[in-house]
């Protein structure tokens, strides 16, 4: 088999990893390549999988442990996915919360499989908002040790894609490269627009053809990461909703309005909430990265009975109070019109990361 692209698209919660993935393997199998997708997360019933599956792309997941912390596994399914569609290019979606990738990631992939595959160069995405608060020394709304991360991810990054740049007018775009190439030197730095496709060939074209990838390693203090994860609580819940004929767009609209305010109110900083309400094959997906003006919704899932909803939270607050707020405000929301049959729920802290492989050199 020949060997395979792959590009890792890494950056903090809810910069649009998803929304890139999806994008380019959309236009790379219009280019007559055949794709792979692979999500990550803390714990299973991911809203990424679900929503790029139902994308009709090919998706494989690694759930229950990051990408560093369970190498064998991202590795497992590289390999199954090069069978399973022969796969040109695979585009993978490291945790948000997960940094370190080169020492951890690019040079093992560099050192044990250079046959298989040939590496892009480490893209990282950054929210515009979040990635300005950065630059001027903040903490984008978050824990400090959350930062950390975040800072620790574009300074490895071989590319920084300032993402959202729709939401910019082009005076701001500029400044923000600027400053970003400023402070972070080493990277190339391009503004993208994941949700409509701006910039994205040039990236495309960067990642496709440069030869040089995972160039360089960064300080990470393992236990400010450590606790920059652990100050989120993580929830993965997937239930049935049974009940009285409903509009899901309206639900779904209502149910991430409350949690916002619910966030809001208790001053519980954000990393991103996510939710996608499925009726057969209709589906809307609903976001929220920060307070309750980053809410946003696409799609429709239209009315009916019955729905299948995913939620995914990351939000700075013990597990079992996320897991609290977002039970009250779901069944608040149910009661007397629905009945929630919970297929799978979980809530957790991600524990101290202990990467399978970490490199001291570069490959
Ligand atoms: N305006 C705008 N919104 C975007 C863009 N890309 C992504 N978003 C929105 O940002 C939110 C988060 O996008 P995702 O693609 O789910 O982000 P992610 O990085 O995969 O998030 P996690 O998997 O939770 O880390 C969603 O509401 C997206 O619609 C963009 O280019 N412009
Ligand atoms: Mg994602």
């Amino acid at each position: 088999m020949n060997n395979t692209k792959l590009i890792l698209a890494g950056g903090f919660l809810g910069a649009g990893k998803t929304t890139l993935l999806r994008e380019t393997a959309l236009r790379l199998i219009k280019q007559g390549l055949r794709v792979g997708l692979i999500t990550n997360d803390q714990a299973p019933e991911l809203v990424d999988s679900e929503l790029l599956s139902l994308n009709n792309l090919h998706v494989a997941e690694v759930s229950g442990s990051c990408f560093c912390c369970n190498f064998n596994g991202f590795t497992d399914a590289i390999q199954k996915i090069r069978t399973e569609v022969a796969a040109d290019v695979i585009i993978a979606e490291p945790v948000g919360s997960c940094t370190d990738l080169s020492a951890t990631i690019m040079q093992p992939l560099k050192q044990y499989w250079n046959r298989e595959l040939q590496l892009a160069p480490l893209s990282v995405l950054a929210d515009p908002s979040r990635l300005d608060s950065i630059l001027a020394g903040g903490n984008a709304g978050l824990h400090a040790d959350a930062a950390y991360i975040y800072r620790k991810q574009l300074e490895e990054s071989d590319i920084i894609l300032i993402n959202k740049s729709d939401l910019l007018n082009a005076e701001q775009v500029e400044s923000l490269k600027q400053r970003t190439a400023q402070t972070f030197p080493s990277a190339t730095v391009l503004a993208v627009s994941a949700i409509q496709g701006a910039g994205i060939d040039e990236w495309l074209s960067l990642v496709m053809n440069r030869p040089e990838a995972g160039k360089r390693l960064t300080e990470v203090d393992y236990d400010i990461y450590a606790h920059g994860e652990a100050v989120l609580g993580w929830l993965n819940g997937t239930v049935q909703l049974h009940g009285a004929t409903t509009d899901w767009d309206d639900f779904t609209r209502i149910f991430l309005t409350r949690l916002a305010d619910r966030f809001d109110n208790e001053n519980l900083p954000v990393g991103h909430v996510k939710v996608i309400a499925e009726n057969g094959r209709n589906f809307i997906v609903g976001n929220l990265t920060g307070t309750r003006e980053t809410l946003s919704t696409r799609g429709t899932a239209g009315s009916s009975r019955d729905v299948k909803l995913i939620i995914n939270a990351r939000v700075e607050t013990s597990p079992e109070n996320l897991d609290r707020i977002v039970r009250e405000t779901l069944d608040a929301l149910c009661t007397d019109s629905h009945t929630p049959e919970v297929i799978a729920w979980r809530y957790l802290q991600p524990g101290r990361p202990q990467p399978t492989h970490r490199f001291t050199e570069v490959v």
